[in-house]
């Protein structure tokens, strides 16, 4: 939905124009996947589809939200009533941003806001933390909060984890916030250090397709949080703050430690095999050899699957059809159970790739598959 329509949803709702329309942008995940809560290395590129919000201040301490996606009227909250897990619907994305905000003192008094997002949700692109950092970037621009972006995504992340109760990592918010068009970008999630690298694969004759499996996932349901305990479980058995710290060139060390703690294995060599990844990928595209990042992706899922368990079969068919019919690379992106694949392909071959994976999913008898090509956008910004 385009500025104008959610600028004029806003207005007949609230009955008077919003002082302002911002949007922020879902994102896929190149490489670099449950990294980001070790402290270690994303490179997601943010998507065309975004959440798009109009807004404006109120000085009550009353937050109003609508959404354009969700039946419904305005919801009112008070802003001295908002209190973490207190709300189970869309709107903790929100009213999480403002209670983060409020949280650390920034002055936020209340806001009028109408939202429209056309991210998809559950399909692991990031649909909350396009609604997080919409919000948290209106708030800051008509507070005048001075906050950076970086500040913004950790605000956003406080939200997520605290407020909505899901204990996810940075990636997702700092894509939204950070990612600039035409680029993807590599995040070290230990400091927030950022470096935009060019990933203009329609130059080089390839596109990149997201398959949405259109398997719903949700990340407060338990196996994420699982992941992320059973890695800090890793840490502690190795001694160390974070996975991130276990060098690749001593993984075979760090393992053999680790002894016949199955699971602990499996976990560490996944995040610090993946870690590696992300940084051949980074050489890879600088160095020009685009097409050679396809079997490092395929690795990645492979980690994932066999080893972070958290594929499903109709992630595996898409990434395995893909592959069969001829793509350079493929792999699940984001937080796993359900959601969406990737898959990196010759231009030429795009359509043979998704009829053969459109076919595959009616002869599995699986929901048909939604695939897009995804070109690198902008970050969140403000539109009007
Ligand atoms: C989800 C989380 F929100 C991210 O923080 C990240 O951990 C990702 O899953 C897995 O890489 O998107």
């Amino acid at each position: 939905m385009g500025a104008q329509q959610v600028r004029e949803g806003f207005a007949a709702l609230y009955g008077a124009e919003p002082e302002g329309v911002w949007s922020a942008p879902g994102r896929v995940n190149l490489i670099g996947e449950h990294t980001d809560y070790n402290d270690g290395f994303v490179m997601p590129f943010a998507l065309p589809h975004t959440a798009v919000a109009a807004v404006s201040r109120r000085d009550d301490g009353v937050l109003r939200l609508h959404s354009a996606d969700v039946e419904g009227g305005v919801v009112e909250l008070r802003l001295d009533d908002l209190a973490p897990e207190s709300d189970r619907n869309w709107t903790a994305y929100p009213a999480g941003v403002v209670w983060a905000l409020c949280q650390a003192g920034h002055p936020v008094t209340g806001a009028d806001v109408h939202l429209a997002s056309t991210v998809p949700s559950g399909a692991g692109l990031s649909s909350s933390a396009a609604l997080e950092v919409v919000i948290a970037l209106a708030l800051n621009d008509l507070f005048e909060l001075g906050l950076q972006r970086w500040q913004l995504a950790r605000l956003c992340q406080r939200a997520e984890n605290v407020y909505v109760g899901a204990p996810t990592g940075i990636m997702d918010q700092t894509a939204s916030a950070c990612c600039e068009e035409g680029h993807a970008l590599f995040l070290d999630t230990r400091d927030l250090s950022q470096k935009q690298i060019p990933f203009d694969l329609a130059a080089e004759g390839m596109r990149l397709l997201v398959v949405d499996t259109q398997v719903k996932h949700a990340h407060s349901e338990g196996e994420y949080g699982k992941r992320r305990a059973g890695c800090e479980r890793g840490a502690a058995l190795l001694g160390v703050d974070a996975l991130r710290d276990v060098p690749y060139a001593e993984l075979g060390d760090a393992l053999a430690r680790l002894g016949d703690d199955e699971e602990a294995v499996r976990l560490v060599r996944h995040v610090v095999t993946e870690d590696e990844r992300v940084e051949k990928v980074v050489s890879l595209l600088k160095a020009g050899d685009t097409r050679a990042i396809g079997p490092v992706l395929v690795a990645g899922h492979a980690s994932l699957r066999d080893d972070f368990r958290i594929s499903c079969p109709e992630l595996d068919l898409a990434v395995d059809t893909a592959l069969a019919a001829g793509a350079l690379g493929a792999r699940m992106t984001g937080g796993g159970f359900g959601g969406s694949a990737i898959v990196l392909a010759e231009a030429a071959d795009v359509e043979t790739i998704t009829k053969a994976v459109e076919e595959a999913f009616a002869t599995a008898e699986f929901t048909a598959p939604r695939i897009f090509e995804a070109v690198p956008a902008a970050g969140a910004r403000r539109l009007s």
